[in-house]
This record gives C-alpha cells, sequence and structure tokens, in this order.
C-alpha cells in the first residue's frame, strides 16, 4: 500500500505519536494550524467517512472512546475541534481516514 498514513501506522515513516493502541495511532500533525493539533487514524486502511460501514465501525467506535482522553492529555481542557475532511470538496488531500483535533487557542466560529 503506497499510502503516508498506513506507513506511518506500520512506523515506516517516522511521526510523533501520541496515543497508540491496535486499532489506532493518534500523531501529531507535520503543518499544525492550532497549538494542538493532532490526527487520528484507524490502523487499517479506510479511505475516508464514505466508507464506514457495519464491518469497520467497531473501530471508529474505539476512536471516538478515545479522543476525549487524548485531548485532555494534550491540554485541551477549554475544548477542542474535530474534523475529518471528506473528499475533495472538503480538501480531504490524504486517502486514508484521519480526525484532526484542534485546539490550544480560540478557534473562529464560521469554518466555511
Ligand atoms: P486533510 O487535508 O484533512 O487530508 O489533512 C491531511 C493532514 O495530514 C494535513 O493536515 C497534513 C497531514 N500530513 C500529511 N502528511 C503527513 C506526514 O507525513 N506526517 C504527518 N505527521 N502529518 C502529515
Amino acid at each position: 500500500m503506497d499510502c503516508i498514513f498506513c506507513k506511518i501506522a506500520r512506523n515506516e515513516i517516522p511521526s510523533k505519536k501520541i496515543y497508540e493502541d491496535d486499532y489506532m495511532l493518534a500523531f501529531n500533525d507535520i503543518n499544525p494550524q492550532a497549538p494542538v493539533h493532532i490526527l487520528v487514524i484507524p490502523k487499517q486502511h479506510i479511505p475516508s467517512l464514505d466508507e464506514i460501514n457495519t464491518g469497520n465501525s467497531d473501530v471508529i467506535a474505539k476512536i471516538f472512546e478515545c479522543i476525549p482522553p487524548i485531548a485532555a492529555s494534550a491540554g485541551l481542557i477549554n475544548g477542542y475541534r474535530l474534523i475529518s475532511n471528506c473528499g475533495s470538496d472538503a480538501c480531504q488531500s490524504v486517502g486514508h481516514l484521519h480526525f484532526h483535533i484542534l485546539g490550544g487557542r480560540q478557534l473562529p466560529a464560521n469554518m466555511a
């Protein structure tokens, strides 16, 4: 698989890991848009939100269970934003499902 996030999940490309278990990996974004900018990915290759289904939604549930403690461990006591860009209109640039955790400053109210 020539997927950059699969390579990060396999430790073939280095990343600054925040959290890891059998199902997911959280690491710092290479181009942070906020003081805290963490990406959370499933280790299995799921291209985007559009490919979540009954066969892989257990992993998605595990990711969502882990997001609050990951945010808390990053010190995001005043809140954070969770984003997943899906497809070209949303400017998804890496074709491996990922969730951006953004925080550490007041974020703009209008995202569009
Ligand atoms: P998106 O536009 O939603 O597909 O976001 C992809 C994010 O992935 C973008 O914020 C930059 C980040 N990214 C791309 N390549 C790498 C990499 O090799 N390492 C890390 N840590 N982040 C990457």
